[in-house]
């Protein structure tokens, strides 16, 4: 009988691709992603991997082709396809935004009334503007969306945007946010038990990718006199590890500490007398 293996959907070439292969290839899953192929199968895991268009992507979900798939939320949005979002994944972050020429005098959305906005994301444009009670004329374009207004062609802009580099080079100013995005991890209704068992193991395998990339170990020497508000500082996954050091009076103590909130708790740990602090990239989080 041929085994059943979950199909994943990953950008064939682009802004995702690689961030996508090395999250499948860091939750132990090894295939070959050489150049010009279309699809490959896993030594390891169930899985079969296609690389694709990131805009076929939620509809190849939604007619079968693919069991799940890797997409940014802005192409989910436009796609308007029947699919469920199971996990964000953390990467490929942009925002679509509404951007001005710099000599426009913005105020507010109702100067995009009677205006032109050219952009590649018109259903979603379209939405945020009936929500915001703006009647604008939506011009669709397939690229380049950035040049629209110096050719005339249009009075503003919606595209997206992550440093924001594009906007300033071509003398745009970013005046109004439409949606943030990030790659999520998709699949389709109804997976079927089988299938959805292979989706349970890897969607826990990224969960602890993920986790582990949100987190740093630690360790530090900490005077004994201190160690009561230093293990306060540093809760740790259950509680840190106190070992005591050759040197009496002092311990070392290991633990790990979200990014969010590291370097207020680095400052404070010194401010407790800490010495020694080192920091390292945890490879797995299994929580
Ligand atoms: O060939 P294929 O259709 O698969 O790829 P594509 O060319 O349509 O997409 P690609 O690879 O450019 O982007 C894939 C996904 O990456 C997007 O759908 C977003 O989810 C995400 N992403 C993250 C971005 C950006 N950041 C981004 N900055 N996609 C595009 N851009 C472009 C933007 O359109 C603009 O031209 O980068 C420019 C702006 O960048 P800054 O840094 O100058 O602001
Ligand atoms: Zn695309």
């Amino acid at each position: 009988m041929q085994e059943i293996k979950l199909k994943i959907a990953v950008q064939k070439s682009g802004r995702l691709s690689d961030d996508s292969i090395n999250l499948l290839k860091r939750c132990g899953v090894k295939f070959n992603n050489g150049l010009g192929k279309l699809k490959s199968e896993a030594e390891n895991f169930p899985v079969e991997i296609y690389f694709l268009r990131d805009d076929d992507i939620p509809q190849y979900v939604e007619d079968n082709v693919a069991d799940v798939g890797i997409v940014g939320e802005n192409v989910l949005a436009e796609a308007c396809k029947k699919v469920d979002t199971i996990e964000k994944l953390g990467f490929g972050k942009c925002r679509l935004s509404l951007a001005v020429p710099k000599d426009f005098q913005y105020q507010s959305l109702k100067d995009f009334d009677g205006k032109r906005i050219a952009t590649t994301y018109p259903q979603v444009l379209s939405s945020f503007f009936a929500a915001n009670n703006v009647t604008a004329e939506i011009h669709t374009i397939s690229g380049s969306v950035e040049i629209a207004p110096s050719i005339n062609l249009a009075d503003a802009i919606c595209d997206l945007v992550s440093s924001g580099s594009t906007l300033f080079t071509n003398g745009l100013r970013e005046v109004e946010t439409v949606m943030q995005s990030e790659a999520v991890l998709i699949a389709r209704k109804t997976l079927g038990a089988d299938l959805q068992a292979i989706l349970d193991k890897l969607l826990f395998r990224i969960k602890s990718v993920k986790a582990a990339k949100q987190n740093k170990y630690i360790l530090l020497n900490a005077p004994n006199e201190n160690l009561a508000e230093i293990i306060r500082l540093l809760p740790g996954m259950r509680s840190p590890s106190v070992l005591p050091l050759a040197e009496s009076n002092w311990s070392s103590v290991h633990s790990v500490v979200n990014e969010n909130d590291f370097w207020q708790v680095v400052e404070s740990l010194k401010s407790k007398g800490a010495e020694g602090i080192l920091v390292l990239a945890i490879d797995q989080m299994i929580q």
